[in-house]
């Protein structure tokens, strides 16, 4: 029996069918094709979390000068409150005032009466109250699942505020139970991102070449890196999407040259729909790793096609990779050939393994929560696809092209030389392609399928997550978080790679197991006495 085989064993015919689906193992030639983004089998501990979640948690979360609104019960607004690690400087306003709301939580704390007699009155105070306090750019409202089944309409409320109010203010219907992950609420987050802000502003980029960075979310001050290499190389960041990104800015996001997509799955619809509607390319991108971080940013100066710029960005990548040469090859030279298994979201198993690359560092497993097939196989199978129930209830937007703004950058045959330059242009190849023969791939894993393959693959070195961590590492495999960096990072980036080495070697090379000796090697866990003797 092969590992897939061992680990799926143990289930019911009827889960076996299903999971044999989400797990294959990359060296069979029939395994090519992963079902992802289904239900998660009821009784699984599944790791997902829930279309509010993706919305009001992943997207919008980090737009720092939006008060958010979510309107449900308490429960919901704690469980979104200072979890994720999306740094934000406060921009000065009105030279009195620091414009950020991250550290603050807003919510109707929507109670019986309210579920009986209807939470938008509350809604409207809750809103009239934020602006009289706050005077922010922009409210907007999330909705939790009570407010979708007793149907409160929050558009509504959002017009009557921008009416009466007179705040700009957006709602987002992203019921928790909408879909089958925290991948449905990215889409409606897209979507109003689109619909209400991208477009609205005026205000011209600073330099002749501008991007914007999709996908991005700052954790542990990644963005941060992203956008200093870029501005380094002469590159105007017009926007983040949406990590220590702006209302304010994003506004202005159409008006930037090109996107550049970090993570594919939670903003891909916008990156799409920018194109469609601007005209605006975008080039899949990876700040994480030190060869993908030189990639992109030549990909960029290629995508511009301005020799001086070129050579620019091969000055900042010089000097950068001088900069880390000598704690790199330290490193790796701790690093070389442990092994790793990944499971995070949707995006971050990809990209971890091209810098675990750069300390040849072997991966033996990866997984996402919610990704669908395009992430793990291309986008080339996205025809292939069969819409269901769950992802039909999403909305789709078409949008045409802009009168105003819709601009051709490339011709297309300078779009198809960059191709076959090998940059991935308005495409992403997945994450299938970069692994190794022999490695196994598994999506929605679960605890029981986490202990086992971990029992048998023996990593080295376990990322996932904080509500799988401990089982690893209580069972004396390090483990480090990839989506909170345990507080450390960042480690996107030429100096981030530097971080994420010394903290792999910080926690390999700690000696803290061998100090303690369970109690049970000293002391017997259980007392008895002899079978058929009388205790004396
Ligand atoms: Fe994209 Fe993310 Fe991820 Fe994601 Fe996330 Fe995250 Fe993640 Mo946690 S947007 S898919 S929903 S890269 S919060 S910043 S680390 S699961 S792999």
């Amino acid at each position: 029996m092969d590992v897939k085989e061992k680990v799926l064993d143990r289930y019911s015919s009827k889960v076996y069918k299903n999971r044999k689906q989400h797990v294959i193992t990359l060296e069979k030639a029939e395994e090519t094709k992963i079902a992802a983004n289904t239900r998660a089998i009821p009784g699984i501990i599944t790791q997902r979390g829930c279309c509010y979640a993706g919305c009001k948690g992943v997207v919008l979360g980090p737009i720092k000068d939006a008060a958010i609104i979510v309107h449900g019960p308490i429960g919901c607004s704690f469980y979104s409150w200072g979890t994720r690690r999306h740094k934000a400087q406060a921009d000065e306003k009105n030279d009195e005032k620091a414009d950020s709301y991250l550290e603050y939580c807003f919510s109707t704390d929507m109670q019986e009466s309210d579920i009986v007699f209807g939470g938008e009155k509350k809604l409207k105070k809750a809103i009239e109250e934020v602006n009289s306090i706050f005077h922010p750019s922009i409210i907007m409202i999330c909705s939790t699942c009570p407010v979708g089944l007793i149907g409160d309409d929050i558009h509504a409320v959002a017009k009557w505020a921008e009416e009466t109010v007179g705040v700009k203010c957006i709602a987002f219907s992203c019921e928790g139970y909408k879909g089958v992950s925290q991948s449905a609420g990215h889409h409606i987050a897209n979507n109003g991102l689109i619909r209400h802000i991208i477009g609205t502003g005026d205000k011209e980029p600073e330099k002749r070449y501008s991007v914007n960075i999709l996908g991005e979310y700052n954790i542990g001050g990644d963005g941060w890196e992203a956008e200093r290499l870029l501005k380094r190389c002469g590159i105007d960041v017009v926007s983040v999407f949406t990590g220590g990104g702006s209302y304010r800015d994003i506004k202005n996001s159409h008006l930037a040259n090109l996107n550049l997509v970090q993570c594919h799955r939670s903003i891909n619809y916008v990156a799409d729909m920018m194109k469609d509607k601007y005209g605006t390319d975008w080039i899949k991108g990876n700040f994480v790793g030190v060869e993908s971080c030189a990639k992109t940013l030549r990909d960029v100066g290629e995508y511009f096609g301005d020799e001086a710029l070129k050579s620019r960005i091969e000055e900042v990548i010089a000097d950068e990779l001088d900069a880390i040469a000598d704690d790199i090859e330290y490193y790796k030279s701790k690093l070389k050939g442990k092994t790793a298994a990944l499971y995070v979201g949707g995006s971050r198993s990809h990209h971890y393994q091209m810098l675990l690359n750069d300390f040849s560092i072997r991966t033996v497993l990866a997984g996402y929560e919610f990704a669908h097939r395009d992430d793990y196989e291309g986008r080339c199978v996205l025809d292939d696809i069969k819409p269901d129930a769950d992802s039909k209830n999403i909305e789709s937007i078409t949008v045409e092209p802009d009168e105003k703004f819709f601009k051709i950058y490339l011709t297309e045959e300078q779009k198809q030389a960059l191709i076959e330059k090998g940059v991935e242009l308005n495409d992403y190849a997945g994450m299938i392609p970069e692994m190794e023969n022999g490695a196994i791939i598994s999506d929605d894993l679960n605890h029981y399928e986490t202990e086992e393959f971990l029992k048998i693959l023996k990593p080295d070195i376990f990322f996932s997550g904080i509500k799988d961590k401990f089982v690893a590492q209580k069972s004396g495999i390090l483990s480090r978080q990839l989506h909170s960096y345990d507080y450390s990072g960042p480690y996107a980036g030429f100096r981030g790679a530097v971080n994420f080495g010394r903290d792999l070697v910080m926690g390999l090379y700690t000696p803290a197991w061998s100090y303690i000796k369970a109690p049970w090697k000293d002391v017997p866990i259980l007392n008895g006495v002899m079978g058929g003797e009388e205790a004396c």
